[in-house]
């Protein structure tokens, strides 16, 4: 990594290195907020005086659980689980969780960490959070994936409550997911306490549009970072990786703006269909069928799998990392950038390696990070908390016009922040810095917590 990190936040870096070892994705998380920071302690001396960010790096409280369940086979399983509980200075703890066979608490921690910049970017009262476990949801049973979810929830509901600490989903965590946690939290603490949990059934106190959010979200950034320059999502070629919630929603959006997307995957390959992708077979599949998008191929003959591809070599003007962390590398962007592509929004957390970011930055395309361009699921999330404290419920029309004010708002902090610290059009520093600043004013106003 080439970018040089000021004097001043470098010793705090090499401490967080020394005190987390082996958690390679938590130090570039925070590796990639310190680049932005050593301005903003010139500016606020008193953020250095009195250890802002020293602090903000140790998580408030870190939770770590085994889980034991009973498969279908009547076989015990045990599975390791997190939740990190990193600030809750703006709010409750909140962020989603990951269920998938590579969660450490190296990957909780960093998604923790981008949450806490992340929340404070929406502007709504949320501190940052993150949780999961190593239990892979893919090839298990409903029953199995329900006793999984419960005895989670049995150990996990001692740190929640609508007022301490409220997860979503993730990877590998929807609507099926929390509903069986949900249930759990209900029958153990015998309250029906809907603000515990965000992402709900419809029908049970969730919120129009969350299930949308990430993806609509997302593409609405990218339109913002479009229209700064002048330009559409209008008749623009994209492509959108991973096939999962944001990838869904964020795919949709772009065909109501009148964008063509043209491929998507996951992780056993790439699906490319040049007319554009049929989104009511993407939604049958991965949704309703919980199937592969190679089978995507069987119905539409013009389309074309390619097992283990890589979808960043398909020409596109504006792509949507929508997948996975360290996703787009060095070649990748390189090769997006040689391509003609002119805008990155990333509906991922972290997707992009820091030699990759270095490549959109250089190469000044529209690049919207990921704690700015996918906030708008956790935004969601937050007026689904909103409309719960006031038993209520917002129509469609209404909840989504808010998410579009929420994300237009944050393209604006973040490139007026970028402005007023010297680097213009750079959107990394400008939501690191708007994030943390929010941040480390109410930690000063809260003394040393
Ligand atoms: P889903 O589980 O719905 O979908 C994940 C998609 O990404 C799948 O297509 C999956 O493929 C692919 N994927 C996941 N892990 C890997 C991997 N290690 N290698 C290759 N492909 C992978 O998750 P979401 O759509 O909810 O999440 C996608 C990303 O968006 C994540 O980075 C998440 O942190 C982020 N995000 C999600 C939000 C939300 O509201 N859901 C909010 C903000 C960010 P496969 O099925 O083969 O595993
Ligand atoms: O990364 C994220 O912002 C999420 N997974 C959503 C978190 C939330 O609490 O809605």
């Amino acid at each position: 990594m080439s970018v040089h990190l000021d004097e001043k936040v470098a010793p705090i870096y090499q401490e967080v290195l020394a005190r987390n070892p082996g958690e390679t994705e938590f130090h570039q998380a925070v590796r990639e907020v310190l680049e932005s920071l050593g301005p903003v302690l010139s500016k606020y001396p008193e953020f250095r005086d009195s250890k802002v960010i020293e602090r903000i790096c140790e998580p408030e409280r870190q939770i770590i659980f085994r889980v034991p369940w009973l498969d279908d086979q009547n076989r015990i399983q045990v599975n390791r689980a997190f939740r990190v509980e990193f600030s809750s200075v703006l709010g409750p703890y909140k962020g989603g969780m990951r269920f998938h066979p590579s969660v450490y608490l190296g990957i909780i921690k960093f998604l923790g960490f981008e949450q806490i910049f992340k929340n404070s970017l929406t502007g709504l009262p949320i501190g940052g959070g993150k949780g999961g476990s190593d239990f892979d949801p893919k090839g298990k049973s409903d029953a199995e994936v329900m006793r999984f979810c419960q005895s989670f929830m049995t150990e996990l509901y001692r740190h929640l409550g609508e007022h301490t600490d409220v997860p979503a989903g993730d990877i590998g965590v929807g609507a099926r997911e929390l509903g069986y946690m949900f249930g759990q939290y209900k029958r153990i603490t015998n309250r029906y306490e809907s603000g515990v949990l965000t992402g709900k059934g419809l029908n049970w106190g969730g919120s129009l549009v969350r299930k949308e959010a990430t993806g609509y979200g997302a593409t609405f950034f990218a339109q913002e970072m479009l229209k700064a320059r002048g330009d559409s999502l209008e008749g623009k070629t994209c492509v959108v990786s991973g096939s999962g919630n944001v990838a869904i929603y964020t795919i949709e959006k772009v065909h109501q703006f009148g964008g063509k997307v043209v491929a998507c995957s996951d992780s056993n390959g790439v699906i490319f269909h040049e007319k554009g992708i049929d989104l009511d077979l993407l939604k049958q599949l991965k949704e309703v069928e919980r199937r592969r998008v190679k089978d995507y191929a069987s119905y539409h003959k013009d389309a074309i799998f390619t097992e283990n591809g890589n979808i960043w070599e398909i020409p596109c003007q504006v792509a949507f990392p929508s997948a996975t962390q360290n996703e787009v590398n060095g070649k990748d962007a390189a090769k997006l950038v040689k391509n003609g592509c002119i805008a990155v929004s990333e509906g991922a957390n972290m997707p992009t390696t820091p030699e990759g970011v270095e490549i959109f930055l250089e190469a000044k395309i529209a690049y919207g990070p990921a704690k700015a361009a996918n906030a708008g699921g956790v935004a969601t999330s937050a007026l689904e908390m909103q409309q719960n404290a006031s038993r209520d419920s917002w129509d469609f029309e209404y909840t989504e016009k808010r998410l579009q004010d929420i994300m237009m708002k944050i393209h604006r902090s973040a490139a007026e922040t970028a402005e007023e610290f010297g680097t213009p059009g750079n959107l990394v520093n400008g939501a690191n810095i708007a994030g943390f600043i929010r941040v480390a004013k109410a930690m000063l106003a809260m003394g040393v917590i």
